[in-house]
């Protein structure tokens, strides 16, 4: 099981290590670059070919124009999760929309904005398919959550 994080800069880290330490909670290895599609595209391209028979799902972060899952996603079979990075003035939603707003024929599932620990639960979800034992480790997760949300109900329960 072995998931590519990849992020426009290092200043994306701190919206991914939730998710990351979730992966890894899971036994999946996880190999974090910080490559742009701007800044080092070669560099990228070299990555993506080491990664493109060895690896499950890339999880790709970038802010602004954010072009770098998109461009991910044109160049891989493996399914490339677009995380909206919060980095300008516009709130993310300019990521948000460079990220989800992908053309016909080139998919990125994209989820919430900052939220790294959705993209790492949605590669989760994906190599359950493949392998069989994550998918009891989502249930057990799903259940914990239920108990949490249960247990802060009854404060509010007369
Ligand atoms: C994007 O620009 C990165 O993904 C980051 O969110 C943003 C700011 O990058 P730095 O100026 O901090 O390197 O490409």
């Amino acid at each position: 099981m072995k998931v590519a994080v990849v992020m426009g800069s290092k200043s994306d880290y701190p919206k991914l290590e939730e998710g990351i330490n979730l992966l890894e909670k899971y036994d999946v290895e996880v190999v974090v670059r910080a490559l742009s599609a701007h800044r080092t595209p070669k560099q990228l391209m070299s990555f993506l070919e080491e990664i493109e028979d060895n690896t499950d799902v890339i999880i790709a972060a970038a802010g602004k124009a954010a072009h770098l899952p998109g461009v991910i996603a044109s160049h891989t079979l493996i399914p490339v999760i677009g995380l909206p990075i919060k980095s300008s003035t516009m709130d993310g939603l300019d990521s948000l929309l460079s990220i989800v707003q992908m053309p016909k024929g080139i998919p990125v599932a994209t989820v919430t904005i900052d939220l790294g620990l959705n993209a790492a639960l949605m590669a989760l979800q994906i190599m359950s398919i493949k392998y069989p034992k994550l998918k009891e480790d989502l249930k057990l997760y799903r259940e914990e959550m239920e108990a949490k949300v249960l247990e802060d109900d009854k404060n509010f329960r007369g």
